[in-house]
């Protein structure tokens, strides 16, 4: 999608159109010639169609200049410009975002966090970490890891994306399970507004009830109201056992028994169950040749880590539940990962899985919260919608490929997603507004964790009361009085 194919978004000619005048300023201010990508000289045009894209190749804009920071000082400088001349800007960390958030609607200017990549500090005895947002998720973790330590987030697009993408965006990734929300493990945050005012808020306490907690604004804010251009974060020790646990089940019946029976057994020690069903798993096979670990055809499959001190006592334990699993024909078939490298086997099974829908042309992709005794079942009403429509089949004449269901069992956030040779409105209109009504119907939220970016904008009714929307309106106003930070996307 392109603003063209948003009818109804125009412009918005408040905005300044970026002028020699403005890059000047910018690469003045910058130094650096790789920190400014100038698209109005015809030279960089190819150079500045990545930051145009997203990861999905889904949505597309037309920004003319990328500029790249390197410190704090040198973001408030470029906002307060942006400010006073009403440019519009686009916060943009790794790019991974599944929402077209990341990229400009029309010609805003792309801020791309990649140089600010420093650790600042880390304290071995509380476990806080302190980092540029522009840090990639993976070094982070992997810095922590010498140290004994680990992220407490993990997602598939760990080798791309920012931790101040996934706080922006709120992430919640594969082990929310076990480490809570970054709501709650973000202790502090540096930001800049839009008019160049640096909040110094990298607090380092776990605990401070000293009036309203600001911060907790940019978590999830998908960079509307400042850009955050450092975390401070509680980062829990890294368990050295680690098993994984990769097993077939007939029916999402059983499925909810597993996990319950998951939640029991292995208790505190229990980091991950993600549920893939067998559609997901045969177009990831189809796609990228992967074998999958159990021989047959099972409707559904679940994925379960355990991380804790003592890796006999853990894999007893694993054992011992699937062997129980098992003996009570709740699962029908499994395996347990005997070293480290079946352990990354399995988890491709997981996490190989967003990329492969894509192979045949496109996904439409649903993010949803759903009460989790029906979790699964919008998957079948929705392919049954599909197939009734004559849009499903196995020829080119079809547009859709398969309508597949996967996610964060353990969280009640299932991840519906159409895979397709082309898009077609006429999937679209199958696909939208009921997709929606359905999930407000159940009180569920049309957006679990990827966010509402440009996507999910028209949707936010269905999951927000009127009231809510205007108060985060007034917020966006107080923050953002002259509307530059990602304009045009959900508020
Ligand atoms: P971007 O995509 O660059 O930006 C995302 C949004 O945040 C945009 O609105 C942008 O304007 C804003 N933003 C970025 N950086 C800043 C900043 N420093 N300050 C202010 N605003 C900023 N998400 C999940 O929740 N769970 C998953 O399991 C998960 N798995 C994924 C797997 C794959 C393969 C992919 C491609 C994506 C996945 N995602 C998942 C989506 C997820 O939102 C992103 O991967 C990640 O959190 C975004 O980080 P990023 O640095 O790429 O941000
Ligand atoms: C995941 O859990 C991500 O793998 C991506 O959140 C989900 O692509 C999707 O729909
Ligand atoms: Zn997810």
């Amino acid at each position: 999608f392109t603003s063209e194919s948003y009818p109804e978004l125009k412009r918005d000619p408040k905005f300044s159109e970026i002028s020699s005048e403005h890059v000047k300023f910018f690469k003045d201010l910058l130094g650096s010639e790789s920190a400014v990508i100038d698209g109005l000289s015809s030279d960089a045009s190819e150079d500045i169609e990545p930051f145009n894209a997203d990861w999905m190749r889904k949505y597309r804009g037309h920004t003319k200049l990328v500029l790249k920071p390197g410190s704090t000082e040198e973001v408030s400088k470029i906002l307060k410009y942006c400010n006073d001349n009403t440019l519009a800007v686009v916060p943009q960390g790794g790019n991974t975002g599944l929402v077209g958030g990341s990229v400009p609607v029309f010609d805003e200017i792309v801020i791309n966090l990649s140089r600010m990549n420093s650790i600042r500090s880390f304290d071995e005895v509380s476990g806080i970490l302190v980092a540029d947002a522009g840090v990639i998720l993976e070094v982070a973790d992997n810095f922590l890891a010498e140290k004994s330590h680990i992220f407490p987030l993990d997602l598939g697009a760990k080798g791309s994306c920012q931790i101040g993408g996934n706080v922006a965006t709120n992430a919640g990734g594969l082990r929310l399970l076990r480490y809570g929300s970054l709501h709650g493990n973000v202790l502090g945050i540096e930001a800049v507004l839009p008019d160049g005012t640096i909040v110094d808020d990298l607090s380092k306490l776990r605990k401070n009830n000293t009036g309203y907690d600001i911060k907790q604004l940019f978590i999830g804010g998908e960079g509307t109201i400042g850009i955050i251009t450092a975390i401070s974060i509680f980062c829990p020790q890294r368990s050295p056992a680690i098993n994984a646990a990769y097993f077939g089940l007939s029916s999402f019946e059983k499925v909810q028994q597993a996990f319950r029976e998951a939640k029991a057994q292995l208790s505190e020690i229990l980091s991950a169950f993600e549920l893939m069903d067998g559609r997901s798993q045969k177009l990831l096979h189809k796609a990228s040749g992967r074998k999958l670990p159990l021989e047959g055809e099972h409707p559904f499959y679940c994925l379960i880590e355990t991380s804790g001190s003592n890796s006999d006592h853990d894999s007893e334990k694993l054992e011992a539940f699937l062997e129980h699993v098992m003996g009570e024909e709740i699962v029908d078939d499994g395996v347990v990962a005997q070293d480290q490298t079946q352990i990354a086997d399995l988890w491709a099974c997981r996490e190989g899985v967003p990329e492969c829908l894509g192979h045949w042309g496109g996904v439409y992709k649903y993010d949803l919260s759903i009460p989790i005794g029906e979790l699964y079942a919008i998957v079948e009403e929705t392919r049954e919608r599909i197939k009734k429509a004559g849009l499903m089949g196995n020829s080119d004449e079809y547009p859709v490929v398969d309508v597949v269901g996967y996610g964060h069992m353990g969280d009640a956030n299932l991840h519906l997603n159409v895979s397709v040779r082309r898009y077609d409105k006429k999937v679209e209109k199958e696909l939208e507004p009921f997709v929606y009504e359905w999930v407000a119907k159940r009180n569920g939220s049309i957006s679990a964790e990827h966010g509402l970016g440009i996507a999910k904008k028209a949707f936010i009714g269905y999951s927000r009361s009127e009231t809510m929307i205007r108060l985060m309106k007034q917020i966006k106003e107080l923050y953002d009085p002259k509307g530059i930070m990602n304009p045009y996307k959900y508020i």
